[in-house]
């Protein structure tokens, strides 16, 4: 138990609020909660704002929404911001953070190189004690906040694969959202293990600079083309009328973008029709085939399978040899269309085609280990390598929580907490860790929300509470233990109904070893889970003890 709490050290800032994380989140919080007169500051590991577009620095990583909804809907940022083409570069969302941070002068209220790594609640003061390190110098410091606010997003926290001998490795290895500054693999001999979306960008980004490349793939991703058009000043003036109207459509959609799913039964269709719309949705490009699809595909596997089929037919004629055509893109679906996350991609299946390009299917034929030369497979093959990407994912929803040593009033980690299923209420808050509210949380939409959308919207749900309970003197918030059983039965009813299930996903949870594979994003679209938010906030916040 860490003790905080009787800590001899000075405490160095006394805040109203306490923001951890640069992303989008937590920039909305900083900025609002400072223009509402709020004493509060925003600490941030990195060195500098923009969450996952600081940190995943691979070649090829690239936003794959659309940027008329991936943005802030602060006018003061998209009147005078242009975006080159419609699905930006990570370079360009750096360069678009630090846009945001000048222009809204949030640097005077950020402390980068920042690691947040303790936390006591006082329960005597309503207060958190928070302990954190310096990344630069390694020196930690105490920071007393009413409230704490972990805008930590969905890939805070690497995650690593239990291979063993990894660390025995004598090139280089490392994992996507760590690849080191500049680390250039121009005739290297390469893995990439996995081939998600971070997967499937570095892999047909590097493909034309490598020496030889293996891929060792678990499960073959249902990658669609992206059709990223250029955008010039004039194109940039056009869109920008569009915003004020985009910004409100997308809090009306199901995932919070500036389109949405065709809720038309497909029973109520011809074939005709069904396929007609299929082709429309294919030549636009990008997700719109999945987030601007069918909703029944989530509900009927005979619907997503359809979609399954329809999108091999298009995609086979790529890749050239049709054994490691059936690897890449299997006739029978390996889970249910849309239940994993769609990576985009322009050219990842041709990527295949080159002679010094391997694929190695791991349920066929298993990593055994890593030596110091490169990775020993089930079949006895050593197969040697100069570096290893580790494409392999993040303990996506609760690790950054987890990552943290916070306490609970009754002294336990969130690891305890958790550790037989996640509790929330409205993927808010858990009963036992006051004063601490999430945004993009565990149980709230977001894996299936577009980011800066939930940022803002959820994020506004918490400034309004911490502003109710300035102006009624209230000094606590907690979910209660009923509110987060009612939720969880709430979602455990949605879930049930969907194809998600089906899969192992990371929104099923089911990719970090030992955590219960569960449903971990908000299946019922955005708007029901707004409603369920007003509703609590409307009720007095309902489902909270304040005090
Ligand atoms: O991670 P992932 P990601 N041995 O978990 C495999 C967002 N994102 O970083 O599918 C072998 O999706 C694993 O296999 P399997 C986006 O929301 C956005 O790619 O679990 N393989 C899978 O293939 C995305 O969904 C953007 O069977 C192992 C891969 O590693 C999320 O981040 C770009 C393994 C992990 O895929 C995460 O994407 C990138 C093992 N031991 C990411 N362990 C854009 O906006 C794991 N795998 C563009």
């Amino acid at each position: 138990m860490n003790t905080l709490l009787t800590d001899p050290r000075p405490v160095t800032e006394e805040l109203d609020v306490l923001v951890v994380g640069g992303g989008f989140a937590g920039v909305h919080q900083l900025e609002n909660l400072r223009s509402r007169g709020f004493t509060v500051k925003l600490y941030e590991a990195g060195s500098e704002a923009g969450g996952v577009w600081h940190w995943n620095q691979y070649p090829g990583a690239r936003v794959d929404t659309p940027a008329t909804a991936y943005q802030l809907s602060d006018e003061r940022i998209w009147s005078e911001w242009n975006w080159s083409e419609v699905y930006p570069g990570q370079e360009e969302l750096q360069e678009y953070f630090r846009f945001v941070v000048d222009k809204l002068d949030l640097a005077k209220d950020m402390r980068c190189n920042s690691r947040v790594v303790a936390a006591q609640f006082d329960d005597n003061e309503d207060k958190w004690v928070v302990e954190t390190r310096d990344e630069k110098t390694g020196e930690t410091f105490l920071t007393r906040a009413r409230f704490l606010l972990p805008m930590l997003g969905t890939g805070s926290k690497a995650l690593y694969p239990n291979i063993p001998g990894l660390d025995d490795f004598k090139g280089d290895s490392f994992h996507t959202s760590r690849w080191p500054e500049g680390y250039d693999v121009s005739g290297k001999r390469v893995a990439v293990i996995g081939t998600g979306a971070s997967g499937v960008q570095v892999i047909q980004t590097i493909a034309p600079d490598v020496g030889h490349m293996t891929v060792f793939q678990r499960t073959p991703p249902t990658a669609l083309p992206m059709i990223s058009p250029k955008l010039d000043r004039a194109a940039n003036d056009e869109l920008r009328k569009t915003y004020p109207e985009r910004f409100k459509y997308r809090e009306t959609t199901f995932s919070g973008i500036d389109y949405d799913v065709i809720y038309t039964p497909t029973a109520e269709i011809s074939d005709e029709e069904f396929y007609a719309t299929l082709d429309e949705l294919w030549a636009m490009g990008g997700l719109q085939i999945w987030l601007g699809g069918y909703a029944d595909m989530y509900f009927n596997r005979e619907v997503g399978d359809k979609i399954y089929a329809y999108w091999r037919e298009r995609t086979l004629p790529r890749v050239k040899d049709p054994k490691l055509a059936e690897k890449l893109l299997p006739e029978t679906p390996p889970y249910p269309f849309g239940t994993k996350r769609c990576p985009l991609e322009y050219t990842y299946y041709e990527t295949f085609n080159q002679d010094n390009v391997d694929l190695v299917d791991v349920n066929e034929n298993p990593i055994e280990k890593v030596t110091e030369n490169g990775i020993v497979t089930a079949d006895g093959t050593l197969h040697e390598f100069d570096v290893i990407v580790l494409a392999t994912g993040f303990d996506s929803f609760t690790g950054g929580l987890t990552d943290i040593d916070i306490r609970s009033t009754k002294g336990e980690k969130y690891s305890d907490v958790f550790k037989n299923g996640v509790r929330t209420f409205l993927g808010r808050a858990t009963a036992g860790f006051p004063n601490i509210m999430y945004v993009y949380g565990p149980q709230s939409p977001s894996a299936f929300c577009n980011g800066p959308t939930c940022a803002e919207l959820e994020g506004d749900w918490v400034i309004n509470a911490i502003s109710h309970m300035r102006n009624n003197n209230l000094t606590r918030i907690e979910a209660t233990p009923e509110a987060e059983d009612e939720w969880q039965e709430h979602l455990d009813g949605v879930a049930s109904a969907t194809t998600f299930i089906m899969a192992n996903s990371w929104y099923m949870n089911a990719n970090v070893p030992g955590q219960k594979k569960e449903l971990l994003a908000y299946p019922a679209g955005l708007t029901m889970y707004l409603d369920k938010c007003r509703e609590s906030a409307e009720n007095g916040y309902a489902g909270f003890a304040l005090s």
